[in-house]
This record gives structure tokens, sequence and C-alpha cells, in this order.
């Protein structure tokens, strides 16, 4: 007889230990969770149809808990170890983003829950870098960095070990349980003792800050916890007054109706002391890693609507003719509201035009009733006459330019290299030890999940 704790639970309670101690270490991040519940609350106070949209879609009592961590790997071992404690929590690799056009020499994926029971139950996820050493110049360098790599172990045997336990019998107890979630949070702790020497951490640094971030650390420090606003806007306005500085623009889409994808904002990183210890000498240093953000999530967009999105974004960054940043902030956001326009702002439109993903409810049966059987040919039609209502399926995922901005913004200024290499999904997978899933394919598949129940329904009539 078993008495397996659900993978839901597990990851719930991950989620909240990894909040708390997020909290101990940075506490401008209680800051930001008080001021975003805050800013929550009078929003739905003011928006009650946006109110009864997240009762509906589920996602209203997950909003005190939503949030996603980030974390940066150095090998494929670490990576595919990472994947297997993840599934313990009922997090799997969604998406796989390639930074390295932006400048930035890692590979990513974004692991969390599937199905909309799941994430509404807990929608906790991780984007996790790998950090991509052989596109390193200097040879020498490399090798000291991946020796570096070879010598550290992040997770704990315990936590390494209650994994394969429950591989093997598909479940963890209670006891189990509250053994793995306290090991495994481990991996993630800030670590202020780096074991390296100052002028390797210098030398990594010199070639990429995050490069030092990875290699020179023990372990991959949690470097963000973000929560998610229903008014970004109105967080980053009342962020300075509580002292915290946020970066010049918002990533991602503009302002809109009807939110699309995810807009995020992020406040610089902290400056932390570290102690340079090789065994031979101790010197005392500095690293800035960790930072804050905050996000606001809306409509998953279809393959077209995402084609959409990027190419607006690209017109504006274009016309723009900078990166974003406090010098042309002002001009930015601008000509990014005026590119949008060229993009529908009403749920009904971008449905009909299918640029997104939508839930189905059955609204009333039919005036009359129908001799012939419904199919999803019907349901334009189903949704005019008010049969069926939509509500739209939230993002679940990232966006590799709002990443790149975020990772940019706290690497600092000049930090962009220009690295020859070419996507490689399958070299990260083989990384991985897995492939990942299709977002497209998993918003697809909501949405068709959907759309059969109230067909199913119809038709029983
Ligand atoms: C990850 C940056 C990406 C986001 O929200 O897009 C990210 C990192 O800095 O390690 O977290
Ligand atoms: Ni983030």
């Amino acid at each position: 007889m078993t008495n397996w704790i659900s993978s839901n639970d597990i990851r719930s309670r991950f989620s909240a230990l990894m909040s708390e101690m997020y909290q101990n270490e940075v506490p401008l991040y209680g800051d930001l969770m008080d001021l975003v519940k805050d800013i929550n609350q009078i929003t739905l106070e003011q928006q009650p149809n946006l109110q009864k949209q997240l009762q509906h879609t589920g996602e209203l009592p997950r909003l005190s808990q939503e949030r996603h961590g980030a974390i940066r790997l150095g090998t494929a071992e670490e990576l595919s170890n990472m994947r297997r404690i993840f599934a313990v929590m009922g997090m799997y690799p969604v998406g796989y983003y390639d930074l390295v056009p932006a400048g930035v020499p890692v590979h990513s994926t974004a692991f969390r829950a599937i199905d909309s029971a799941d994430l509404n139950h807990c929608p906790f996820r991780v984007f996790t870098s790998l950090l991509r050493l052989e596109l390193m110049q200097d040879p020498e360098l490399r090798i000291l960095a991946e020796q570096a790599l070879a010598k550290r172990q992040i997770f704990t045997d315990r936590a390494l070990e209650l994994t394969t336990k429950f591989e093997q019998q598909g479940g963890l107890d209670e006891q189990d349980v509250q053994s793995f979630v306290e090991q495994v949070l481990e991996t993630f702790r800030w670590h202020t003792d780096a074991p390296v020497s100052k002028s390797l951490y210098q030398a990594l640094h010199d070639q990429h800050r995050l490069i030092a971030d990875v290699v020179a650390f023990k372990g991959p420090h949690i470097n963000h916890l973000t929560p998610r606003t229903l008014d970004i806007d109105a967080v980053q306005d009342s962020m300075s007054s509580r002292g915290i500085t946020p970066k010049a623009v918002v990533e991602g889409p503009p302002r809109r109706e009807c939110p699309i994808l995810l807009r995020q904002t992020s406040f610089k990183a902290l400056q932390e002391k570290v102690n340079f210890n090789d065994e031979d000498m101790v010197e005392q240093g500095s690293h800035t890693a960790r930072f804050g953000e905050i996000e606001q999530r809306g409509l998953a967009l279809s393959p077209t609507g995402r084609a959409l999105y990027d190419q607006l974004l690209q017109q504006a960054r274009t016309r723009l003719g900078a990166t974003p940043d406090e010098s042309n902030a002002a001009d930015y956001v601008r000509i990014l509201a005026e590119e949008f326009q060229a993009f529908p702002d009403r749920y009904i439109d971008l449905h009909d035009q299918e640029l997104g993903y939508f839930y189905y409810f059955l609204q009333q049966k039919p005036a009359q009733a129908s001799s012939s059987i419904y199919t999803e040919q019907d349901i334009p039609a189903l949704v005019a006459n008010g049969t069926l209502s939509i509500e739209p399926i939230v993002y679940e995922d990232f966006l590799p330019v709002s990443a790149a901005g975020i990772f940019q913004s706290n690497l600092g200024e000049g930090s962009q290299s220009d690295y020859a290499s070419v996507s490689n999904q399958d070299l990260f997978e083989q990384s991985l030890g897995a492939q990942v899933f299709d977002e497209m394919k998993l918003y697809q598949s909501l949405q068709q999940k959907s759309l059969q129940a109230c067909l199913d329904q119809l038709n029983a009539a």
C-alpha cells in the first residue's frame, strides 16, 4: 500500500520554500511581492471582467503563488540531472530558447507543468540555461573553466538518491518528500564562498560575466524569482516610490486592452560580497548576478499570431534604430504602440483570425434542437450566436528577445559579444537527455480538448 504525495503538491511545497529562501536572501523580493499583491487586488476591483475571466480559466486562485525563477547550469550532466529532479515535481522541459544570437552564450528551456489543472494547482516554472563553453574563444581559459565545473557537485547525494527512488517506485511518501524538497533547495542557494581564485574569476568575467556567474560558483544560485502582476505599468510606476529602480523599458508587447504573450520588467542586480577561496588563498571581491523581475501574462499566440508579433516587434526596433534604453525609452514606447496598431485588440477578432488560443465554454443549448451533429466547422457560428463563449489561454512560456533584454540589463553594458554559431536544439536535447515539448502543440491541444468537450455536450443534447 502506497501513500505517494502528488507531483503537484511536491511542486507547490518546493515553490513556497524557494520563495521563502529568496525572500531571506534578497529582501527586495519581498517588497516587490507586496507591491504586486496590492496592485493585483486594485486591478481586480477595477476590472470585474478580468476577475470573471480569471475565474473561468481557473487562474484566480493561483495568482498569489505564481512565480518563475531562473538558473544557469554549466554541464550536460547538471542539466540532465536537473531534468530528472524537476520531473519529480511534475515539471517538464518546454520550448527551446537560443540566446546566442543576442550575444549571451547559453541556450535554454523552461521547466513547468503542462496540463491546465496542474498549472492552476501550481504554475511554478524555472527558466533553465546551459552555458555553451564550447563557444569560448580562449582555449586555455576554457580548460580551466571545464576543470572547475568538473570538480563541483551541485546536487546533494540525498537529492539524487530520492530522485532515483522516485523513478524506481513511481512516487515518494510524505517523509521522503519533506526531505526531497529541503535537499533540492540546497542546489539553488546563494554561496558567499566561491571555490576559485579571484584572478580566475576575473579572467572568466572578462570573457563574459555570465561565464563567471556559472563557473566560479558552487552551484546555480537562483538569480531571480518573478511574481505575476495583472498591471505591469502600474507596478513599474510605483516601484520607484518604494525605492526600487526598474529597467528603462518594459520588454515585450505594448500595453493593450487584450494582453498578449508576456511583458516583463526587472530591477538592477545586487552587488554581493564574495570570498574567493581556491584553497591557496582567500580574497575578497564582489559579484552581481541576482536581480528582481515582474511580469504580466496574456494570450498564448498561435504560430500566425506569433509571426505577427515578431514582425511588429522587429519593425519597432528597426524604426528606433537602436537597442531600447534610458535614452530612447519614450520614443520606443510610442513607436511600439504605433506598430502594434496592426495587431487586433479584441478577443473575438483574435479568435476569429486564429491569432491566439482559447478555451471554449458552453453557455446555453441552441434555441432549436438540431438534428445534425455539431462539428468544428460550426464553432465560429456558435461563438457568434452566444452558444459558446471563449476565454484566452494564458501564455505559460518565455520570449527570447525579452530574455536577452533581461540578461543584458543585468549583465551590464558592453557585455554583448558576437558569437558565430547556429541555433542547436539537437545539441541541447542531447545534453538534456530528452526532447523538449513544443509549446505550440501544448496550447493547441488545450484548445482542442476544451472545444471537444463543448461539442460532446452539444451533441449529447
Ligand atoms: C534568465 C533570463 C530569462 C525571463 O524571464 O525571460 C528570464 C537568466 O537571467 O538567467 O528569466
Ligand atoms: Ni525571468
